[in-house]
């Protein structure tokens, strides 16, 4: 494939932030992708170009630029070969002379005209090129919102509804759930940055206690949490509701609400770089629950391998943008089936319309999505996608 037109341009995530759009021209193909933003993110995430005035001006005009020279002028057989080529070109660690906003772009545009140039629905696409069997993920709802996504109203960043079995009855259940819990709050409650409910509690228990009252009544569901510790570690300490707690005083926090509440999965229950506390405490409760790492992982493949030496964990969130191009993404994806633990696949928190992520999660046949709440169209469209793959593949 040879690509005639490279175009970009600045759009607003959910936050109202700048970001960027790329659409891809060969032949008579076009494809767009944009791109979401974190706000818990990780120290040794790929880097996100921002000039600082918050805009997305220098990415822009390195996808218009620089990468739209190397791309235009060769042709190209797989887009495997198009994401190595961006990779050469950037030249850096961490993506961070031309951005991996800018980079991901252009990738995530490339899958899916490949996609198209070879009849495929996307996450089709993605299945073959991860050589792993699809299947549709469990949602990981957002139904109540903390940490920096709702000013530390709630200690964790969020408090996930999971619900099993096919989107079409896994969709509706979570819907229920959503319109019950809001009717339990209130009027007048606010929302969180992933379009969940943002509410105040004074204890740590307050929310499992209402969540496990919604499970109590929707088979199929259970509860998990991203705890993003590392947004809550102060001075060597974990600060929870005014509180301070030693890592293993933490670890004894997380057991105690397993064992009160029916949870499902922990991510990034410590710090970024704690770790030897992961690697306790999915010893003491990795045969109960799912120790999901985050922060501690950032969907990269040596990073996931040294991770399984040590057995830090035993599930990994996958984000595309934390490493900036599908192919390495992909990878993350291996590297996790090979160490015998689940990928999970996720959104961000400053999120657009782009609906990969889906497509991402169904091709790579990962355990779950985190796509956020209700609350929020750009969300729901990630929902929406999911259930427009199982009428795609009900009808094959
Ligand atoms: C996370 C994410 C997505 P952010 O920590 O898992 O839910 O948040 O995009 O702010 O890093
Ligand atoms: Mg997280």
């Amino acid at each position: 494939m040879r690509l005639d037109t490279v175009r970009a341009r600045s759009i607003l995530d959910t936050r109202g932030r700048p970001t960027l759009e790329t659409t891809l021209i060969a032949g008579e193909l076009t494809a767009t992708a944009s791109v979401p933003s974190g706000k818990s993110t990780g120290s040794h995430e790929a880097l996100e170009l921002r000039d600082p005035d918050g805009s997305v001006a220098q990415a822009l005009a390195h996808v218009t630029g620089e990468i739209a020279g190397a791309l235009t002028s060769r042709e190209f057989a797989t887009p495997d070969e198009l994401d190595a080529t961006l990779i050469a070109l950037d030249g850096t660690e961490n993506k961070s002379r031309l951005g991996a906003n800018a980079i991901l772009s252009v990738s995530i545009a490339t899958q899916r005209l490949f996609a198209q140039a070879t009849g495929q629905p996307l996450w089709k696409a993605i299945a073959l090129r991860a050589n792993t069997p699809s299947r549709a993920p469990r949602l990981y709802v957002n139904v109540m919102n903390g940490g920096v996504h709702a000013n530390f109203q709630l200690p964790f960043q969020e408090y996930i509804l999971v619900v099993d079995g096919k989107t079409s009855d896994a969709l509706p259940l979570a819907q229920e759930a959503f319109t019950k819990l809001g009717e339990r709050l209130g009027a007048g409650v606010p929302m969180g940055d992933e379009g969940g409910y943002a509410p105040t509690f004074d204890t740590l228990e307050k929310p499992f206690e209402l969540l496990s009252d919604l499970v109590s009544t929707l088979p199929g569901t259970s509860i998990a949490i991203d705890a993003a510790a590392s947004e809550l570690f102060q001075g060597g300490h974990y600060q929870l509701l005014g509180k301070s707690y030693t890592a293993d005083e933490l670890a004894t926090v997380y057991e105690q609400l397993i064992s009160r509440f029916p949870f499902h999965s922990i991510e990034d229950p410590f710090a970024e770089d704690a770790h030897t506390d992961f690697t306790e405490l999915t010893a003491r409760l990795g045969e109960r629950v799912l120790i999901v790492g985050d922060d501690l992982t950032v969907t990269t493949p040596a990073r996931i391998a040294s991770a399984r030496r040590a057995r830090e964990i035993n599930a990994v969130l996958i984000k595309p943008n934390q490493v900036g191009t599908v192919e390495e993404a992909l990878q993350a994806v291996q590297a996790t089936f090979a160490a015998g633990w689940e990928p999970i696949a996720s959104h961000r928190s400053g999120e657009t319309d782009d609906t990969f992520i889906a497509d991402f999660a169904y091709g790579v046949g990962a355990h779950g999505i985190k796509a956020g709440g209700l609350g929020q169209k750009e969300r729901l469209e990630k929902y929406e996608r999911l259930l427009a793959i199982e009428r795609e593949t009900e009808t094959v």
